[in-house]
């Protein structure tokens, strides 16, 4: 395996700080062991513990007004997989890659999961695409994909997904992710019924060609592309489509996707309660689907997902959850002003650490004080969780697997961009997402 960085290097930088890291650790060793928590075992969970990254992250992300591409930015599927093993490399969080096709289409996919895999990654999620049309394309998405009048563009769309799937099996994927902007901007454009019974039909057609140990992730979105109503545009809606479809097909919580103010936390509670939490788009926002680095806007709401997470880990519902609790970690971020490199570092250090703390929560004390109705000893018990500072197991389990202490100084300190910059050829001026 020949890794983008040199270990020399990840070595000689982490020597520096490593004294004071098991001085901080022995610290919080000392004082999760006053609370009768061995600090040795949330650092086994943690070393556990990983997120896979969008491969449609690694470039500059833009908005429809426009893009500002970073010298050494990847422009394809390759060079995305290389800068993807750097931050797996550094942060050993993110051993796997969520793929987006037709954006990562190649002639071999043999070749690249071979490849990905001599970088140390693997596949997660296959995400298809029927909200873009694409050069030569039979028929266009303009009046919807899968919820389609046309007969012909919805099968279009379900041969799409169902070649998806070919190339996930070929790379080692077990999702499938369907996100469908299909909508309207006009009261009456469609009818709300007939479109998601067309939907449904064609999801029905996707969920058929299923490999048996595959799933069928539904993600839901309030709005955007369509501004008036969304087909699948909330968490019910989804959860209907997938009782409808059957065992394998479960729900996908993008944290963008949701008016604001909303309970994320609860809906992720809920859908556990049912059986159909399949997984997470990781990102954060103030507005709308901003696609902000995760934890940099609401940390809490993403701890306190976390911790239904726990809840939900340590109730497994075995009579709705075949195989258990395994819902796919996934991060949908778009990076329109930082390094890519950079903020999917950082955003799965703070994914991590939200993980960490939500397990440090004492859920004798809170279940304890919720069943005698003591509110306030509820909230504390949470929030000791999330005042704690856990970075210095994030980091002892970095360093033990090889990672870096300190992850952005290492990665500034090898010049990998620069030395990308030299080798890429540049990307265009435009606009879009990717
Ligand atoms: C839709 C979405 C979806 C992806 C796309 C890149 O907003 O979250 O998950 O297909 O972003
Ligand atoms: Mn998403």
């Amino acid at each position: 395996m020949t890794l983008p960085i040199s270990a020399e290097l990840i070595a000689e930088h982490n020597q520096a700080g490593l004294e004071a890291l098991h001085e901080d650790y022995a610290a919080l060793g000392r004082k999760l062991a006053r609370g009768g928590v061995a600090i040795d075992t949330v650092k086994a969970r943690v070393a556990n513990f990983s997120v896979a990254v969008p491969s449609w992250g690694a470039g500059r992300g833009g908005t429809r007004f426009a893009k500002f591409p970073i010298a050494g930015e990847p422009t394809n599927i390759h060079e995305k997989l290389e800068d993807c093993a750097v931050i797996h490399q550094l942060g050993c969080k993110t051993p796997r890659v969520s793929t987006h096709f037709p954006w990562d289409k190649v002639s071999d996919y043999a070749g690249l999961r071979e490849e990905a895999a001599a970088l140390g990654l693997g596949f997660d999620a296959v995400n298809s695409n029927t909200f873009q049309d694409q050069p030569g394309q039979a028929h266009t998405y303009a009046n919807g994909s899968l919820s389609a009048q046309d007969a012909a563009t919805r099968q279009q769309a379900v041969d799409h997904n169902i070649e998806c799937i070919e190339i996930g099996r070929q790379l080692g994927s077990k999702d499938l992710t369907v996100w469908v902007g299909d909508g309207t901007n006009f009261p009456g454009q469609q009818d709300f019924a007939r479109s998601l019974d067309r939907y449904l039909d064609g999801a029905a057609q996707i969920y058929a060609a299923l490999p048996d140990d595959w799933r069928m992730l539904l993600e839901h979105k309030m709005f955007e592309p369509a501004f008036y109503s969304t087909v699948i545009s909330d968490w019910g809606s989804s959860i209907l489509a997938a009782q409808e479809l059957g065992p394998k097909a479960k729900c996908l919580v993008d944290l963008g996707h949701h008016a604001p103010n909303t309970n994320i936390e609860q809906i992720v509670a809920r859908l556990h309660r049912f059986g159909k939490l399949g997984g997470f788009h990781f990102n954060d926002s103030k507005y709308g689907d901003d696609d902000l680095d995760s934890g940099s806007i609401n940390p809490h709401q993403l701890f306190l997902i976390f911790n239904e997470l726990v809840e939900a880990e340590q109730n497994p519902r075995a009579d709705q959850n075949e195989g258990g609790f395994n819902p796919s970690y996934m991060i949908d971020q778009s990076h329109n002003v930082t390094d890519p490199i950079e903020s999917m570092m950082s955003s799965a250090e703070a994914i991590t650490s939200c993980f960490a703390r939500a397990l440090l929560v004492d859920r004798e004390a809170l279940h304890g004080a919720q069943a005698a109705n003591d509110t306030m000893m509820a909230f504390q018990a949470l929030r000791r969780a999330y005042t704690l500072d856990v970075s210095p197991i994030l980091a002892m389990a970095r360093v033990e697997a090889g990672g870096a202490l300190d992850v952005l100084a290492t990665y500034r300190a090898s010049q990998y961009r620069a030395r990308k910059a030299q080798e890429r050829r540049a990307v265009g001026l435009g606009a879009g997402i990717v």
